[in-house]
């Protein structure tokens, strides 16, 4: 049986001698998939230049690329706009950055409209049709007018808000309604699957009876599908030599004793600010630590065009100026910052290093840096906001409340004075979890269940 993934972005990429698969979580997951049983995955296009349909690998295909063209502005109002501006604070409890416009859901509307007739021109009997994240909201209940029979599920890959936060979007009704075309919808936690739920039966007055939701005359199932990583393509890069030549190039650069790691896309979700400035009170209320601890921020530029983006990215750089400009000495840097992208072999390098990682999102759908780290290290210590999906299922990490300066400023010290027992207890829980999370895993899972809902 065919697959039709659709999802914002293609899922190869050109390079200086052709073409290859996109490094990241879904790729991966889903590549091999498509190799296996054909399909399409349909996306939007960037660039005009690009092929509307393109078939992958070129020399021997085994699935096709299949391109929706857009304009700059539509690109700016459904992308940029409605997805980035509207979705993606509401949906992180953010609303204060919500910008809201009516043709930023225009085009949203009418983009969802677009990847929903390429998914029905594409069809072929008996093809199952998995969307993905909240970019396409809308297009689930486009595909089923056009195409009533067809199985189709969702993924959603961030929080879903509680009623009464969802409710705040004008025409949260009509993207409910989009989101109910499908037979399937997946979240990462169970909370996420109440609010969905919730938000269904309040706003719509949907019948609910447990995790199904009845729907114009169909049955739309809402179930937890937590998504991992590729655990055995980090633990090879990890365990490679050139990776470990890296390890140890980065701790005698670094020179001290501690070596506290965050990760993320500079987005005002992930907490970066309130984490430096509790780093700063870590280093005011103890001088001991001076000169033993660094902290390395690697922040990957993220959706740059945006105005709260360059605001944010200006005050970390400013609070990174600011601490090392008052703690830093001839031979110790407290905060080393990176504001560009690495390779996943370099970032298993920092990961590995690192004797804690202090992940603190103020909210985050699941968060899989949590994931790599517990993978690519040996006895180091996860700190872990309680703010994300991922300390739902990482039950060994340290946690903490991201608004919390104190408490997290503290987490800092605890995590450097663990006993190594203790530590060691703690990481191999968490790597256990993390296999069982692991990507392949998920996406057979949900296909699994998506070939249930089409049995039925
Ligand atoms: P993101 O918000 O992007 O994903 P996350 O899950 O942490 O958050 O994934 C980030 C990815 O980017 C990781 O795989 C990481 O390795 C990579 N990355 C980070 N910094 C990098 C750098 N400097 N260079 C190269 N790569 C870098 C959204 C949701 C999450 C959810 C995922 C998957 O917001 O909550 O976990 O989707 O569903």
């Amino acid at each position: 049986m065919r697959l039709l993934v659709v999802a914002n972005r293609a899922p190869i990429r050109k390079t200086d001698t052709g073409w290859s698969p996109s490094i990241g979580g879904l790729a991966t997951a889903l590549l091999p998939v498509l190799e296996e049983q054909g399909g399409v995955w349909v996306s939007m296009g960037e660039e005009p230049s690009l092929p509307e349909r393109q078939p992958y690998p070129a020399d021997d295909p085994n699935f096709h690329v299949r391109r929706v063209s857009l304009t700059q502005e539509t690109l700016d109002n459904y992308y940029y706009g409605m997805s980035n501006r509207v979705l993606w604070p509401l949906s992180h409890y953010m609303i204060e950055h919500m910008e809201l416009n009516d043709a930023f859901y225009a085009d949203y509307r009418d983009v969802n409209r677009r990847f929903a007739d390429a998914v029905v021109e594409e069809a072929q009997a008996g093809d199952q049709v998995w969307v993905q994240d909240y970019h396409l909201m809308l297009a689930p209940a486009f595909i089923r007018t056009d195409w009533p029979e067809a199985t189709i599920g969702h993924f959603w890959h961030i929080p879903w808000p509680a009623m009464e936060v969802f409710r705040i979007v004008p025409r949260a009704r009509d993207l409910l309604r989009g989101m109910l075309g499908c037979d399937l919808i997946g979240f990462h936690v169970e909370e996420y699957v109440k609010n969905f739920i919730e938000s269904a039966h309040v706003l719509l007055g949907a019948e609910v009876e447990g995790n199904i939701i009845h729907w114009e005359g169909r049955e739309v199932r809402v179930e937890t599908h937590p998504l991992g990583i590729d655990t055995a393509r980090f633990q090879h890069m990890t365990d490679e030599e050139e990776t470990q030549q890296a390890v140890q190039n980065l701790r005698e650069e670094t020179g001290t004793e501690h070596l506290v790691l965050g990760i993320d896309r500079m987005d005002y979700t992930k907490g970066i600010l309130k984490r430096l400035l509790a780093f700063e009170t870590f280093l005011e209320d103890h001088p001991e630590a001076h000169e033993r601890v660094s902290f390395y921020q690697i922040a990957t530029p993220s959706r740059t065009k945006l105005e709260t983006y360059q605001q944010m990215k200006r005050e970390v750089d400013e609070a990174v100026g600011r601490i090392n400009g008052q703690y830093g000495t001839d031979t110790w840097v407290p905060v080393h910052y990176r504001y560009r992208k690495y390779t996943q072999r370099e970032l298993c390098a920092f990961y590995n290093a690192a004797n804690v990682c202090f992940i603190t999102p103020l909210r985050d759908g699941m968060n899989l840096v949590a994931q790599e780290y517990v993978t690519s290290n040996t006895d180091g210590v996860l700190v872990l906001s309680e703010l994300t999906g991922a300390s739902y299922v990482l039950e060994e990490a340290v946690k903490v409340n991201p608004y919390d300066h104190n408490a997290l400023a503290d987490a800092i010290r605890a995590a450097i004075e663990m006993p190594r027992a203790e530590r060691q207890r703690r990481l191999d829980r968490l790597k256990e979890a993390t296999q069982r999370l692991d990507v392949h895993r998920w996406a057979n899972r949900f296909l699994q269940a998506m070939d249930a809902v089409a049995a039925t």
